[in-house]
């Protein structure tokens, strides 16, 4: 009986220190620059409706961002004047994945379209440049999008 017991808490044991070594390396993954990152379209998380996922997602140059469609009704678009100049017009389809390479550094905001003034808005700072943080900061923002753009735009 004490022999059974020992071994099952060997095994636990094990597992613990398996399980905390996947987290590490997870989490250090995360911490340091992630190769891609995804963003799901969310109708909800958490408290919040009509979200993305992550709200700012930071990337190194050249890498690619990922948005899942997961609940229907969104989409992505690059905001006027929010994003580095000579970057092209960009607007995703509804309902559908979508993925953009960001090859120029700098700050890139985007909305949703349906959900503009809902609080569905997110950035993608690329190459940890914020040279254009004062165009960022003059976007106009309505409704919801307004009350939460500040903090975010401090927090990048
Ligand atoms: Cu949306």
């Amino acid at each position: 009986m004490q022999k059974v017991k020992l071994s099952m808490k060997n095994i636990i044991n094990r597992l613990v220190i398996l399980v905390t070594t996947l987290f590490s390396l997870i989490f250090l993954n995360n911490v340091s620059f992630a190769a891609d990152a995804t963003v799901e379209m969310l109708n909800k998380q958490g408290k919040e409706s009509m979200v993305y996922s992550q709200k700012i997602v930071r990337i190194n140059v050249g890498d690619k961002v990922f948005w899942k469609a997961a609940s229907k009704g969104h989409n992505v678009a690059f905001i006027k004047d929010g994003v580095p100049e000579g970057i092209e017009k960009f607007k995703s389809k509804y309902n559908k994945d979508v993925e953009f390479k960001f090859d120029v550094p700098g700050i890139y905001a985007y909305w949703c379209t349906p959900h503009k003034s809902m609080g569905m808005i997110g950035f993608v700072v690329v190459g940890d440049n914020k040279s254009n943080l004062d165009a960022i900061k003059a976007i106009r923002y309505t409704g919801k999008s307004k009350k939460l753009a500040p903090d975010l735009i401090n927090s990048l």
